[in-house]
C-alpha cells in the first residue's frame, strides 16, 4: 500500500504537521537538519543501518551507516568551527558527489552556518559569480577542482577559508587547509546549533532572464515540506533502497539527494561516475534499487538505447519511479511502462525556489502521459492569466503556473535581493517586506512557467514565461552566456537561446557579431565554445555559434532574444514592428 491512501482524502484533510507525524516528531525537539538527518536516526535506533551506498568512477565503493553520517558530519562541523565559521556564514561545497560532499552538507547545517552548495563542473568566472554574490567565507573542495578556486581567490577578499577535503597535502599552496573526514579522530559529540524554523539552512543559486543567478535562501523548517513530499509523492518506505540522479549542486541534490530520504532514515545510493545506460541499469540490479528518481533526459538517452539493453539486467526490485526538471514526454512514460515491469515515470514539477515538489503524480492515482499532474496537498495552486492575472477558470486556457505563499520549504529570499523576490509576487505592494509576502496568502507566487489545467484538474506544462534555457534539466541563464560570451576578444555583441534538442530538450545557441579585423570561421567556433565551457560550465557552453552581421534590436538598443528564439523554434516571430531597422 502507498504511502498517500488517497489523493482525495489527503487534500481534504491536509495539515503540514501530518510531516510531524511522519517523522513522529515531538514538540521540542531539535530542529536542525544536519541533526535529523543523522543523530535522530541513530536515536530511533538505526545507527547501523545503511545511510549510504557509494560508487565511483572504476570499482570504487563504499557504504556508510547512519553511526557514519552522524560521526563525520560532526567532524566537518567541529572542523569548520575551529576554523573560525559561525553560525549564519556561507561555506559553500564544491566537489563531486564524493562522500565528503554529503557529511560536509550536514556538518555545515549542524554549525548552523549556511551551506551553498555548487555544481563542480561550474567555471571559474560561473564559480566566482556566485561566491562574491554570497559574500561566501568557507570553500570545502576537492584537488581537482581546487585550481579553479585559485584563479579567482585574490578577487573574493571575504573568502578566508579554502579546505580540500581529499588528495594530497603535500601538493596545496599558502592559505590552504587539508581536512580529511575520514582519517581525522571521530567525533563522538558535536553541540549541535539550536536553529529554529526560521533559520537560514541552504543557498541554492538559480539563474534568471535577466542579471546574474541568484540566491534561493532556504530556512530549517523546509524539512517538513521536503519530508511530506518525500513520503507520499516517493513514497519511500523503512526497507527501500533510494536513488535520486540528481548532484546536489542543484536543488533536487539536495532536497530529495539528501534530506528528503534521510530525515525519513532510508538508504539510499550515489553513483558518482559518468553517464551510460548500462552502468545506470548495472547499478540498479547491483544494488537492488527499488525507488528511482530522475531526470526526463536522463529517461530519453536510456530510451535511445533501446530496449535490448534493459532486457540484459535484472531490474526487477524497482517499485516506484518518479521524474523531476523539465517537461516528461508522454512517449517517456509509456516507454517506461513498456520496458520496466509497467512502472510509468511520475512526473512532479517544482523549483529551486519552492524546495519541494508542487505539482505532482502520486502513486496510485492514474497517470495521464505528458501530463505533471495534480497540487500537492496542501498547495494552493492555479494558473493566472497572461494579462489579468487572475486564475483562468476555463479548462484548457494557457496561464502562468502560480501558488497561494505559505508552504514549509519555501524560499525566504533572494539573498540580498528583496526587489526581486518581491516581484515574483503578483499582488504585492511596493514596500512589502520577505516576511508579509511569503506569510500573505492572498497573493500569488508566480513561478515563471506557463501552463494549462484539464477539466479534471490535471496541470500540462507549456513551457517557460521568460528567455532562461533548461539544458537537460538545468536552467542556465541567457544573460550570464552573453556576458561570457562579450568578455572574448573577437565579439561584439552576443545573445544566446535554447535551440530544440531531440535528448536535452534545449542546448544552447548563440548568435554572435565580431569586432572588426575578425573573420568568422570554425577554428574561432571552436575557441568561442571553449572560451564558454572553460569558464563557465559544459551546460551554458553554445553547442552552435551563427556569425551575424547584427543582431536585432529594439528601437531603444535591446537585443530581442524572443525574436531569434522563434526562429530557431520555427515559430511564429510575433509582433516585430517595435525592432529597430538600423
Ligand atoms: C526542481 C528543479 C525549475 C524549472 C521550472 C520549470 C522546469 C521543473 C518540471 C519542469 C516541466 C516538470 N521544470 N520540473 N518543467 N515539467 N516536471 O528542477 O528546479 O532547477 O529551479 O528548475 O525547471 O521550468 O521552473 P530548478
Amino acid at each position: 500500500m502507498s504511502n498517500i491512501e488517497s489523493y482525495e482524502k489527503a487534500k481534504n484533510d491536509f495539515s503540514w504537521d501530518i510531516a510531524r507525524d511522519v517523522l513522529n516528531w515531538k514538540d521540542g525537539e531539535l530542529l536542525n537538519i544536519g541533526a535529523m538527518c543523522s543523530d535522530r536516526i541513530c536515536d530511533r535506533g538505526d545507527a547501523d543501518k545503511t545511510a549510504l551506498i557509494w560508487e565511483g568512477f572504476g570499482d570504487r565503493k563504499e557504504k556508510y551507516t547512519f553511526n557514519d553520517l552522524r560521526i563525520y558530519s560532526n567532524g566537518f562541523a567541529q572542523f569548520l568551527k575551529a576554523q573560525g565559521i559561525e553560525p549564519g556564514d556561507r561555506v559553500c561545497i564544491f566537489m563531486d558527489k564524493i562522500p565528503s560532499l554529503y557529511f560536509s552538507f550536514l556538518g555545515i547545517l549542524k554549525l548552523g552556518a549556511i551551506a551553498q552548495p555548487l555544481f563542480s563542473a561550474f567555471g571559474d568566472e560561473s564559480l566566482e559569480v556566485r561566491l562574491a554574490s554570497a559574500n561566501t567565507k568557507a570553500i570545502l573542495t576537492t584537488r581537482k577542482h581546487v585550481r579553479k578556486v585559485r584563479k579567482i581567490k585574490d578577487k573574493l577578499p571575504e573568502l578566508k577559508n579554502i579546505i580540500v577535503v581529499e588528495g594530497d597535502p603535500a601538493k596545496l599552496k599558502e592559505g590552504e587547509v587539508f581536512f580529511d573526514v575520514e582519517s581525522a579522530p571521530k567525533i563522538e559529540e558535536f553541540d549541535v546549533f539550536k536553529s529554529d524554523s526560521e533559520s537560514p539552512s541552504v543557498l541554492h543559486y538559480t539563474s534568471g532572464t535577466t542579471g546574474q543567478p541568484k540566491g534561493a535562501l532556504h530556512v530549517h523548517s523546509s524539512v517538513w515540506g521536503q519530508a511530506l513530499t518525500t513520503s507520499w509523492v516517493l513514497d519511500l518506505k523503512d526497507d527501500d533502497i533510494y536513488w535520486c540522479t540528481a548532484d546536489p549542486g542543484w536543488v533536487t541534490g539536495t532536497s530529495y539527494g539528501i534530506i528528503g530520504p534521510w530525515v525519513l532514515g532510508t538508504t539510499q545510493c550515489v553513483l558518482d561516475s559518468g553517464f551510460t545506460s548500462s552502468r545506470w541499469y548495472q547499478f540498479i540490479q547491483d544494488n537492488k534499487i527499488s525507488v528511482w528518481y530522475s531526470a526526463p533526459t536522463a529517461i530519453r538517452a536510456l530510451m535511445k538505447d533501446g530496449n535490448e539493453l534493459v532486457g540484459k539486467f535484472d531490474l526487477s526490485t524497482l517499485r516506484h519511479l518518479a521524474s523531476v526538471g523539465e517537461p516528461l514526454n508522454a512517449e517517456a512514460v509509456i516507454w517506461s511502462g513498456e520496458v520496466f515491469n509497467g512502472l510509468q515515470f511520475h512526473d512532479t514539477f517544482w523549483q529551486t525556489e519552492t524546495g519541494a515538489m508542487m505539482i505532482t503524480n502520486f502513486p496510485g492515482m492514474e497517470i495521464r502521459p505528458g501530463s505533471m499532474g495534480m497540487p500537492f496537498p496542501g498547495i494552493s495552486a492555479s494558473v493566472l492569466d497572461l494579462e489579468s492575472h487572475e486564475p483562468v477558470t476555463e479548462p484548457g486556457k494557457v496561464g502562468l503556473i502560480a501558488f497561494r505563499p505559505g508552504w514549509p520549504s519555501m524560499f525566504r529570499s533572494y539573498w540580498k535581493q528583496p526587489d526581486i523576490y518581491r516581484s515574483k509576487f503578483v499582488g504585492a505592494t511596493e514596500d512589502a517586506m520577505p516576511d508579509e509576502l511569503r506569510m500573505n496568502p492572498e497573493l500569488w507566487y508566480v513561478s515563471g512557467d506557463r501552463a494549462s489545467i484539464d477539466k479534471d484538474g490535471y496541470y500540462w506544462f507549456v513551457g517557460r514565461d521568460d528567455d532562461v534555457i533548461n539544458t537537460g534539466g538545468h536552467l542556465v541563464g541567457p544573460f550570464e552566456i552573453e556576458s561570457a560570451l562579450v568578455e572574448h576578444e573577437a565579439i561584439a555583441e552576443a545573445a544566446a537561446v535554447g535551440k530544440p534538442d531531440e535528448v536535452n530538450m534545449e542546448v544552447v545557441k548563440a548568435f554572435v557579431t565580431l569586432k572588426p579585423g575578425y573573420e568568422p570561421s570554425d577554428d574561432l567556433e571552436l575557441d568561442i565554445m571553449n572560451f564558454i565551457r572553460k569558464r563557465l560550465s559544459p551546460l551554458a557552453m553554445p553547442q552552435e555559434i551563427e556569425y551575424m552581421d547584427r543582431l536585432p534590436k529594439t528601437r531603444s538598443g535591446k537585443i530581442v532574444r524572443r525574436y531569434l528564439k522563434a526562429i530557431e523554434w520555427g515559430e511564429d516571430v510575433g509582433d516585430i514592428s517595435s525592432l529597430s531597422d538600423e
